[in-house]
C-alpha cells in the first residue's frame, strides 16, 4: 500500500519534470545578455565597414629645428650630404604635422584582430632610424635591418613589454615583436644619442602615421563608437570621440598649437 504510493508519486515527478523544464517561461530563461566572460571574441563583420580619415594640423609658430651633429660617426655623416636635423617636430609645408601617431583607443574591445604575416620594416640609414614613428599589430613581427656601415644597439625602453637590447653590426637583421598593446615604445641606440624612433603596439590593425601631407585614414573599420587618439612626441596626446554608420565616412581633424 505505501509501496504504491511512493511509486506513483514517482511517476508523477517523472512526468511532469520534464514539461517544467522544457515548456513555458520559468525564472531561469535565457536572456539576450551573455556573461562577458562567456562572450568569444571574433573578427568583426566588415560586409557594412565604416572610414574615419583626416589631418593632423599645426598652429602658431613653427619651433627652430634642431640640428644632429653627427661627427662622432663620419660615415653615416656622408650618407646624408646635408646637414641632418631632428624628427621629433616636423612641419609639412600645408600647414601639419609629421609623425604623429593616430589610432583607435576605444570602441573595438569586443574584437579580436590576427596579426598580418607581412612585417613592417625598420631600417637604420645614415645613423637615423626611418621609420621614425610607425605602428604594428600585437604579434606582428618587425624586421630590423642595419644598412649603415657601423654598428648599432636597439633598445626598445617599454613600460607594459619586455625590454631588451640588441648590438646589430653592419648588414645584420633580425626580427622582434611586442605581445602586449602600448602607445607608443621608445626605441633609441645605445651608441647613437641622437637616433630615437617610436613603436605605436595596437592590438588591432586601425592606427596610421602622418607623413609629408598630414593626413591619416583609418578604413575598413566596423562601424560603431569610437575614441580616436593622436599622440605626438613632443606635443603629447588628443582624443576625439566619434561614431560611424554603417559604410559612413567621417572626416577627423585635430590641432596642435605651437
Ligand atoms: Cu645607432
Amino acid at each position: 500500500m505505501y509501496d504504491n504510493k511512493l511509486h506513483r508519486m514517482a511517476v508523477l515527478l517523472l512526468t511532469f519534470l520534464p514539461m517544467a523544464c522544457g515548456g513555458g517561461e520559468s525564472a531561469e530563461a535565457p536572456t539576450d545578455e551573455v556573461p562577458a566572460a562567456e562572450v568569444a571574441k571574433a573578427a568583426p563583420d566588415l560586409s557594412e565597414a565604416a572610414a574615419v580619415s583626416g589631418k593632423v594640423s599645426f598652429e602658431g609658430e613653427q619651433p627652430r629645428r634642431v640640428r644632429i651633429r653627427m661627427g662622432a660617426e663620419p660615415q653615416c655623416e656622408q650618407k646624408h650630404g646635408s646637414a641632418v636635423y631632428s624628427q621629433e617636430v616636423e612641419i609639412n609645408e600645408n600647414g601639419t604635422l609629421k609623425n604623429a601617431f593616430v589610432w583607435v583607443k576605444e570602441g573595438l574591445e569586443k574584437y579580436s584582430f590576427d596579426p598580418p604575416a607581412e612585417p613592417v620594416l625598420l631600417d637604420q640609414d645614415g645613423c637615423v632610424y626611418e621609420p621614425h614613428v610607425f605602428g604594428v599589430q600585437i604579434g606582428q613581427e618587425i624586421k630590423i635591418v642595419n644598412s649603415d656601415p657601423v654598428t648599432h644597439n636597439i633598445h626598445p625602453v617599454p613600460r607594459n613589454n619586455r625590454e631588451w637590447n640588441i648590438s646589430q653590426s653592419p648588414a645584420q637583421e633580425f626580427t622582434r615583436s611586442f605581445p602586449r598593446q602600448e602607445v607608443m615604445v621608445p626605441v633609441k641606440c645605445n651608441v647613437h644619442p641622437w637616433m630615437k624612433t617610436y613603436i605605436g603596439v595596437v592590438s588591432h590593425p586601425y592606427f596610421a602615421a602622418t607623413g609629408e601631407d598630414g593626413t591619416f585614414e583609418l578604413k575598413d573599420l566596423p562601424p560603431g563608437e569610437y575614441t580616436i587618439e593622436v599622440w605626438h612626441e613632443k606635443f603629447g596626446a588628443q582624443e576625439q570621440k566619434i561614431t560611424v554608420g554603417p559604410k559612413e565616412s567621417k572626416e577627423l581633424e585635430f590641432s596642435y598649437k605651437g
